[in-house]
């Protein structure tokens, strides 16, 4: 009589390096006819700390253990499955670990599926390329309040940056009908400058400016009420930014608003009251 029955044995593993940790899957079946006298051997391989298993299947013969797993069944019924979870830990979460289990059985018919080797590659570390927001230092000049009258203007103007404002600037208020751009000349404006104390402007410092400011440059107030007014700090520079390099250029005009009429009495033209020393230069 040949007692045709065939062990099989198969391995499969889930890794965790980031825990060290990796988790076996043994399963062994059989087929055909009961098999007697079968043992299953899974010793702990090389790269492994502890070893821990529980078993499940009709024919386990201890439920949980650790260690190496050699476990005699003295009989293998047809169509069982038996299956051993092991909880392993790494001693090196890069190694490659190795682990080979058996079945074996006399007058097993079929001995090619009586070893599983299972080979847990670690994962490869790819480190992918950061991109860092560049952290910028700079100043960011912006105008926070525009209002005129035809005695007066007034720009309130603060910088909102992280950096003080060291370069001397230009603030201009147009009275138009279009937002201004860059290197656009207005009808009042103001230069701010170390000469005259406009700068430097801290972090978070604001200034006020007005036709009495000591940085009053040029230009009348609106004749008129309800005139369309725009303002612009940092307007003149032989920079694409203007004078101040700034974290950001795209707020530096304020605007449209409207000029109001002025309830005292309409002064003189200021021109005749500059003093343009300590200005900056102004294209
Ligand atoms: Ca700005
Ligand atoms: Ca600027």
């Amino acid at each position: 009589m040949v007692i045709s029955y065939d062990l099989a044995i198969t391995k499969s593993s889930v890794r965790d390096e980031i825990n060290n940790s990796i988790r076996y899957t043994l399963t062994v079946n059989n087929s055909v006819v009961e098999a007697p006298s079968v043992v299953i051997s899974d010793t702990i391989p090389n790269g492994i700390s502890a070893f821990a298993w529980t078993c499940t299947g009709i024919s386990c013969p201890n439920a949980t253990g650790t260690g190496s797993i050699s476990e005699s069944i003295g009989a293998f019924p047809a169509g069982a499955t038996v299956t051993y979870n092991i909880t392993a830990t790494m001693i090196i979460s890069t190694a490659t670990i190795t682990n080979t289990a058996t079945v074996s059985a006399s007058n097993e018919v079929n001995n090619s599926n009586n070893t599983a080797i299972n080979v847990s590659q670690p994962f490869f570390n790819i480190y992918l390329p950061v991109t860092l927001k560049k952290a910028i230092f700079a100043p960011d000049l912006i105008i926070t309040s525009l209002t005129a009258n035809t005695n007066d203007v007034t720009v309130v103007i603060q910088n909102q940056g992280n950096a003080a404002v060291t370069d001397a600037f230009w603030v201009d208020v147009y009275y138009t009908t279009s937002a201004p751009v860059l290197n656009q000349l207005g009808d009042v404006y103001w230069g701010l400058s170390v000469d005259n104390g406009g700068v430097p402007i801290a972090v978070g410092g604001t200034v006020t400016l007005t036709l009495s400011s000591p940085y009053y440059g040029g230009g009348i107030p609106p004749s008129a009420a309800n005139t369309t007014l725009y303002g612009q700090v940092d307007s003149i520079g032989l920079f694409s930014y203007g004078a101040v390099l700034e974290s950001n250029e795209s707020n530096n005009v304020f605007g449209p608003t409207s000029s109001t009429t002025a309830l005292g009495k309409v002064s003189p033209a200021r021109q005749s009251l500059l003093d343009i020393s300590g200005l900056p230069t102004r294209r």
